[in-house]
Protein backbone atom coordinates (compact mmCIF):
# COMPACT_ATOMS: atom_id res chain seq x y z
CA UNK A 1 0.00 0.00 0.00
CA UNK A 2 0.74 4.07 -0.39
CA UNK A 3 2.82 5.47 2.06
CA UNK A 4 1.87 9.19 1.90
CA UNK A 5 4.78 11.56 1.77
CA UNK A 6 4.02 15.53 2.86
CA UNK A 7 3.19 17.41 -0.33
CA UNK A 8 1.94 16.67 -3.49
CA UNK A 9 2.51 19.69 -6.87
CA UNK A 10 -0.01 20.96 -8.40
CA UNK A 11 -0.35 23.47 -10.86
CA UNK A 12 2.74 25.11 -9.23
CA UNK A 13 1.88 25.17 -6.20
CA UNK A 14 2.67 22.21 -2.86
CA UNK A 15 -0.69 20.98 -1.57
CA UNK A 16 -0.48 18.51 1.01
CA UNK A 17 -0.65 14.70 0.10
CA UNK A 18 -4.92 14.15 1.02
CA UNK A 19 -5.96 17.68 -0.67
CA UNK A 20 -4.80 16.03 -4.09
CA UNK A 21 -8.35 15.17 -4.97
CA UNK A 22 -10.40 15.41 -8.08
CA UNK A 23 -14.07 15.39 -8.90
CA UNK A 24 -15.89 12.50 -9.69
CA UNK A 25 -17.30 13.72 -13.21
CA UNK A 26 -13.67 14.82 -14.11
CA UNK A 27 -12.96 14.09 -17.47
CA UNK A 28 -10.48 11.24 -17.08
CA UNK A 29 -12.43 9.38 -14.47
CA UNK A 30 -14.82 8.63 -17.59
CA UNK A 31 -13.18 8.46 -20.35
CA UNK A 32 -9.31 8.08 -18.91
CA UNK A 33 -8.12 10.97 -20.43
CA UNK A 34 -4.73 11.17 -18.45
CA UNK A 35 -0.92 11.02 -19.62
CA UNK A 36 1.79 10.36 -17.11
CA UNK A 37 5.21 9.32 -15.77
CA UNK A 38 7.30 7.00 -13.69
CA UNK A 39 10.46 8.29 -12.76
CA UNK A 40 13.10 7.22 -10.19
CA UNK A 41 15.09 9.29 -7.90
CA UNK A 42 18.23 7.21 -6.48
CA UNK A 43 20.36 7.92 -3.54
CA UNK A 44 23.60 7.92 -4.47
CA UNK A 45 27.09 8.69 -3.29
CA UNK A 46 26.54 12.41 -3.87
CA UNK A 47 22.93 12.62 -2.14
CA UNK A 48 19.46 12.15 -4.06
CA UNK A 49 19.64 12.35 -7.90
CA UNK A 50 16.51 11.63 -10.23
CA UNK A 51 17.60 9.50 -13.23
CA UNK A 52 17.07 10.52 -16.68
CA UNK A 53 14.95 13.69 -15.57
CA UNK A 54 15.04 15.21 -19.40
CA UNK A 55 13.81 12.47 -21.23
CA UNK A 56 11.16 11.67 -18.95
CA UNK A 57 9.69 15.14 -18.88
CA UNK A 58 10.10 14.78 -23.03
CA UNK A 59 8.23 12.07 -22.84
CA UNK A 60 5.30 13.82 -20.72
CA UNK A 61 5.15 16.64 -22.83
CA UNK A 62 5.33 14.44 -26.09
CA UNK A 63 1.98 12.10 -24.64
CA UNK A 64 0.07 15.22 -23.80
CA UNK A 65 0.92 16.58 -27.53
CA UNK A 66 -0.37 13.27 -28.88
CA UNK A 67 -3.56 14.07 -27.05
CA UNK A 68 -3.46 17.82 -27.30
CA UNK A 69 -3.36 18.14 -23.64
CA UNK A 70 -0.21 20.90 -24.43
CA UNK A 71 -2.52 23.51 -23.23
CA UNK A 72 -0.90 23.95 -19.41
CA UNK A 73 1.52 26.89 -19.20
CA UNK A 74 4.54 24.90 -17.94
CA UNK A 75 7.13 24.22 -19.79
CA UNK A 76 9.85 21.48 -19.50
CA UNK A 77 12.42 22.93 -17.43
CA UNK A 78 9.66 24.44 -14.77
CA UNK A 79 8.26 20.51 -14.64
CA UNK A 80 11.59 18.99 -14.51
CA UNK A 81 12.22 21.73 -11.48
CA UNK A 82 8.99 21.16 -9.95
CA UNK A 83 9.69 17.15 -9.44
CA UNK A 84 13.56 18.22 -8.17
CA UNK A 85 11.67 20.60 -5.56
CA UNK A 86 8.94 18.24 -4.53
CA UNK A 87 11.81 15.51 -3.62
CA UNK A 88 13.32 18.15 -1.52
CA UNK A 89 10.31 19.98 -0.01
CA UNK A 90 8.99 16.07 1.21
CA UNK A 91 13.13 15.18 2.00
CA UNK A 92 13.22 12.09 0.38
CA UNK A 93 16.38 10.15 -0.38
CA UNK A 94 15.10 7.86 -3.22
CA UNK A 95 11.96 7.94 -4.50
CA UNK A 96 9.32 7.18 -7.37
CA UNK A 97 7.71 10.31 -9.16
CA UNK A 98 4.29 10.02 -10.95
CA UNK A 99 3.23 13.09 -12.99
CA UNK A 100 -0.17 13.02 -13.65
CA UNK A 101 -1.30 15.26 -16.82
CA UNK A 102 -5.19 14.65 -16.91
CA UNK A 103 -8.67 16.46 -18.68
CA UNK A 104 -10.07 17.85 -15.29
CA UNK A 105 -13.80 19.08 -14.27
CA UNK A 106 -16.09 21.35 -16.01
CA UNK A 107 -17.72 19.69 -18.53
CA UNK A 108 -18.83 16.10 -19.67
CA UNK A 109 -19.11 13.93 -22.54
CA UNK A 110 -16.45 12.56 -25.31
CA UNK A 111 -15.06 16.09 -26.41
CA UNK A 112 -12.14 16.78 -23.95
CA UNK A 113 -11.67 20.51 -25.39
CA UNK A 114 -13.62 22.24 -22.99
CA UNK A 115 -12.24 21.16 -20.03
CA UNK A 116 -9.35 22.00 -17.94
CA UNK A 117 -6.01 20.55 -18.08
CA UNK A 118 -4.67 19.83 -14.67
CA UNK A 119 -0.99 18.86 -13.87
CA UNK A 120 0.07 16.91 -10.82
CA UNK A 121 3.27 15.37 -9.23
CA UNK A 122 3.29 13.15 -6.15
CA UNK A 123 6.10 11.11 -5.39
CA UNK A 124 6.35 8.30 -2.67
CA UNK A 125 8.79 5.16 -1.47
CA UNK A 126 8.14 2.25 -3.80
CA UNK A 127 9.98 -0.69 -3.59
CA UNK A 128 11.16 -3.40 -6.12
CA UNK A 129 8.16 -4.18 -8.74
CA UNK A 130 8.16 -7.81 -9.45
CA UNK A 131 9.45 -8.53 -5.82
CA UNK A 132 12.82 -8.67 -4.82
CA UNK A 133 13.89 -12.53 -5.33
CA UNK A 134 12.94 -11.44 -9.19
CA UNK A 135 15.79 -9.59 -9.52
CA UNK A 136 18.41 -12.25 -8.54
CA UNK A 137 16.29 -15.14 -9.39
CA UNK A 138 13.95 -14.34 -12.11
CA UNK A 139 10.28 -14.06 -12.68
CA UNK A 140 8.11 -16.67 -13.82
CA UNK A 141 5.64 -15.17 -16.33
CA UNK A 142 3.48 -16.24 -19.52
CA UNK A 143 2.04 -15.27 -23.13
CA UNK A 144 -1.06 -13.04 -22.41
CA UNK A 145 -3.98 -14.02 -24.21
CA UNK A 146 -4.78 -10.33 -24.60
CA UNK A 147 -2.86 -8.11 -28.02
CA UNK A 148 -1.29 -5.40 -27.09
CA UNK A 149 -3.26 -1.82 -28.59
CA UNK A 150 -2.75 -2.37 -31.83
CA UNK A 151 -1.45 0.40 -34.59
CA UNK A 152 -4.18 2.96 -34.93
CA UNK A 153 -5.72 2.11 -31.50
CA UNK A 154 -4.18 3.79 -28.91
CA UNK A 155 -0.98 5.54 -29.58
CA UNK A 156 2.02 3.53 -27.37
CA UNK A 157 4.18 6.46 -27.79
CA UNK A 158 2.13 7.92 -25.47
CA UNK A 159 2.42 7.19 -21.65
CA UNK A 160 -1.47 7.57 -21.78
CA UNK A 161 -3.41 6.28 -18.75
CA UNK A 162 -6.32 4.50 -21.05
CA UNK A 163 -3.46 2.06 -21.95
CA UNK A 164 -3.09 0.95 -18.68
CA UNK A 165 -6.40 -0.84 -19.02
CA UNK A 166 -5.05 -3.36 -21.76
CA UNK A 167 -2.00 -3.52 -19.15
CA UNK A 168 -4.17 -4.62 -16.50
CA UNK A 169 -5.67 -7.72 -18.30
CA UNK A 170 -2.61 -8.97 -19.07
CA UNK A 171 -1.32 -8.10 -15.32
CA UNK A 172 -4.43 -9.88 -13.89
CA UNK A 173 -5.16 -12.97 -16.16
CA UNK A 174 -0.91 -13.66 -15.56
CA UNK A 175 -1.79 -13.30 -11.56
CA UNK A 176 -5.16 -15.99 -11.69
CA UNK A 177 -2.66 -18.28 -13.62
CA UNK A 178 0.13 -18.26 -10.92
CA UNK A 179 2.64 -16.28 -13.06
CA UNK A 180 4.46 -12.58 -11.98
CA UNK A 181 3.77 -10.85 -15.15
CA UNK A 182 2.38 -11.65 -19.03
CA UNK A 183 3.91 -10.80 -21.80
CA UNK A 184 1.71 -9.39 -24.53
CA UNK A 185 2.20 -9.72 -28.55
CA UNK A 186 1.11 -6.96 -30.62
CA UNK A 187 -1.99 -7.27 -33.37
CA UNK A 188 0.87 -9.52 -36.20
CA UNK A 189 1.80 -11.72 -33.17
CA UNK A 190 5.00 -10.76 -32.47
CA UNK A 191 6.62 -10.17 -29.00
CA UNK A 192 5.55 -6.42 -28.03
CA UNK A 193 5.72 -5.84 -24.04
CA UNK A 194 4.97 -7.00 -20.71
CA UNK A 195 2.53 -5.22 -19.20
CA UNK A 196 4.74 -2.76 -17.44
CA UNK A 197 7.92 -3.13 -18.66
CA UNK A 198 10.27 -3.60 -22.40
CA UNK A 199 11.34 -6.87 -22.84
CA UNK A 200 14.87 -7.67 -23.89
CA UNK A 201 15.61 -11.48 -25.41
CA UNK A 202 19.73 -12.89 -25.73
CA UNK A 203 20.62 -15.56 -28.31
CA UNK A 204 24.65 -16.72 -28.55
CA UNK A 205 25.70 -13.48 -27.30
CA UNK A 206 23.30 -11.02 -28.89
CA UNK A 207 20.78 -8.64 -27.54
CA UNK A 208 17.21 -8.20 -29.41
CA UNK A 209 14.54 -6.04 -28.63
CA UNK A 210 11.17 -4.86 -30.35
CA UNK A 211 11.49 -1.63 -32.34
CA UNK A 212 9.13 0.77 -31.23
CA UNK A 213 6.56 -0.57 -34.32
CA UNK A 214 6.01 -3.57 -32.20
CA UNK A 215 3.44 -1.55 -29.97
CA UNK A 216 5.34 -1.22 -27.38
CA UNK A 217 5.77 2.20 -24.99
CA UNK A 218 9.85 3.98 -25.83
CA UNK A 219 10.90 2.79 -22.32
CA UNK A 220 13.37 5.23 -20.67
CA UNK A 221 14.89 1.64 -19.19
CA UNK A 222 15.21 -0.06 -22.57
CA UNK A 223 17.32 3.19 -24.37
CA UNK A 224 19.66 3.14 -21.11
CA UNK A 225 20.12 -0.96 -21.17
CA UNK A 226 20.40 -0.14 -24.90
CA UNK A 227 23.45 2.33 -24.21
CA UNK A 228 24.77 0.29 -22.03
CA UNK A 229 25.64 -2.46 -23.83
CA UNK A 230 27.06 -0.72 -26.64
CA UNK A 231 29.06 0.71 -24.18
CA UNK A 232 30.45 -3.01 -23.05
CA UNK A 233 30.37 -4.09 -26.70
CA UNK A 234 27.39 -6.33 -26.43
CA UNK A 235 25.53 -6.69 -29.77
CA UNK A 236 22.37 -5.23 -29.62
CA UNK A 237 19.43 -4.72 -32.21
CA UNK A 238 15.77 -3.61 -32.32
CA UNK A 239 14.54 -6.44 -34.13
CA UNK A 240 11.15 -7.93 -34.60
CA UNK A 241 10.72 -11.39 -32.13
CA UNK A 242 8.74 -14.21 -32.69
CA UNK A 243 6.95 -15.92 -29.78
CA UNK A 244 8.79 -18.55 -29.64
CA UNK A 245 12.01 -17.00 -29.84
CA UNK A 246 11.09 -16.48 -26.24
CA UNK A 247 11.29 -20.04 -25.41
CA UNK A 248 14.83 -20.78 -27.40
CA UNK A 249 15.98 -18.22 -26.22
CA UNK A 250 19.57 -18.24 -23.43
CA UNK A 251 18.01 -15.29 -21.89
CA UNK A 252 15.29 -13.01 -21.00
CA UNK A 253 14.96 -9.74 -19.39
CA UNK A 254 12.52 -7.05 -18.59
CA UNK A 255 13.17 -3.44 -18.09
CA UNK A 256 11.05 -0.42 -16.62
CA UNK A 257 11.40 2.41 -14.03
CA UNK A 258 9.47 0.36 -11.70
CA UNK A 259 11.16 -3.05 -12.99
CA UNK A 260 14.55 -1.44 -13.07
CA UNK A 261 16.36 -4.64 -15.08
CA UNK A 262 14.43 -7.56 -14.26
CA UNK A 263 15.21 -11.74 -15.42
CA UNK A 264 12.55 -13.70 -16.52
CA UNK A 265 13.62 -17.17 -15.71
CA UNK A 266 10.79 -18.86 -17.56
CA UNK A 267 8.00 -18.37 -19.81
CA UNK A 268 4.60 -20.58 -20.26
CA UNK A 269 6.85 -22.43 -17.82
CA UNK A 270 9.64 -23.65 -19.98
CA UNK A 271 12.53 -22.72 -18.50
CA UNK A 272 14.70 -19.98 -20.20
CA UNK A 273 18.52 -21.12 -20.82
CA UNK A 274 19.20 -22.63 -17.67
CA UNK A 275 16.11 -21.37 -15.85
CA UNK A 276 17.89 -18.80 -13.69
CA UNK A 277 19.27 -14.88 -14.28
CA UNK A 278 21.71 -15.56 -17.19
CA UNK A 279 25.58 -13.69 -17.51
CA UNK A 280 24.58 -10.82 -19.63
CA UNK A 281 21.32 -10.17 -17.83
CA UNK A 282 23.80 -10.32 -14.65
CA UNK A 283 26.37 -7.75 -16.17
CA UNK A 284 23.94 -5.38 -17.54
CA UNK A 285 21.86 -5.16 -14.04
CA UNK A 286 25.50 -4.40 -12.86
CA UNK A 287 26.20 -1.63 -14.85
CA UNK A 288 22.78 0.03 -14.71
CA UNK A 289 22.62 -0.15 -10.52
CA UNK A 290 26.36 1.20 -10.68
CA UNK A 291 25.34 4.10 -12.98
CA UNK A 292 22.19 5.01 -10.98
CA UNK A 293 23.10 4.51 -7.62
CA UNK A 294 26.35 7.28 -8.69
CA UNK A 295 28.93 4.22 -7.92
CA UNK A 296 30.34 4.38 -11.45
CA UNK A 297 31.27 8.07 -13.00
CA UNK A 298 27.81 9.66 -14.65
CA UNK A 299 29.41 9.49 -18.32
CA UNK A 300 25.95 9.86 -19.95
CA UNK A 301 24.53 12.98 -17.65
CA UNK A 302 21.49 10.82 -16.27
CA UNK A 303 21.52 12.08 -13.01
CA UNK A 304 19.84 15.10 -12.21
CA UNK A 305 21.01 16.14 -8.19
CA UNK A 306 18.23 16.93 -5.96
CA UNK A 307 20.21 19.30 -3.71
CA UNK A 308 22.91 22.38 -4.68
CA UNK A 309 21.36 21.93 -8.31
CA UNK A 310 21.39 24.49 -11.03
CA UNK A 311 18.51 25.14 -12.69
CA UNK A 312 17.75 22.58 -15.33
CA UNK A 313 17.75 24.02 -18.37
CA UNK A 314 15.95 20.93 -21.04
N1 LIG B 1 6.17 -0.61 -21.22
C1 LIG B 1 5.11 -0.32 -20.43
C2 LIG B 1 3.76 -0.74 -20.86
C3 LIG B 1 5.33 0.40 -19.25
O1 LIG B 1 4.28 0.70 -18.48
C4 LIG B 1 6.63 0.76 -18.88
C5 LIG B 1 6.88 1.51 -17.61
C6 LIG B 1 7.70 0.42 -19.73
C7 LIG B 1 7.42 -0.25 -20.90
C8 LIG B 1 9.11 0.84 -19.43
O2 LIG B 1 9.29 2.22 -19.61
P1 LIG B 1 10.36 3.05 -18.78
O3 LIG B 1 9.86 3.14 -17.38
O4 LIG B 1 10.42 4.36 -19.46
O5 LIG B 1 11.65 2.31 -18.87
N2 LIG B 1 5.95 1.30 -16.58
C9 LIG B 1 5.86 2.23 -15.51
C10 LIG B 1 4.60 2.06 -14.71
C11 LIG B 1 4.45 0.82 -13.95
C12 LIG B 1 3.22 0.86 -13.08
O6 LIG B 1 2.82 -0.22 -12.59
O7 LIG B 1 2.68 1.94 -12.86
C13 LIG B 1 7.12 2.25 -14.67
O8 LIG B 1 7.93 1.32 -14.73
O9 LIG B 1 7.32 3.23 -13.96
Amino acid sequence: MLTPTEKIWHNGKFIDWDDARIHVLSHVVSYGSSVFEGIRCYETTSGPAIFRLREHVRRLMDSAHIYRMDSFSFTASELADAMLDLVSVNRMRSCYLRPIVLRGYGDLGVNPLKNPVDVYVACWEWGKYLGEEALSSGADVCISSWTRLAPNTLPTLAKAGANYMNSQLIRMEAIANGYTEGIALDSSGNVSEGSGENIFVIRDGRILTPPIGSSVLPGITRDTVLTLARDLNIPIVESVIPREMLYIADEVFFTGTAAEVTPVRSVDRIPVGKGTRGPITELLQREFFAVVNGTKPDRHGWLTAVESRQTVSL
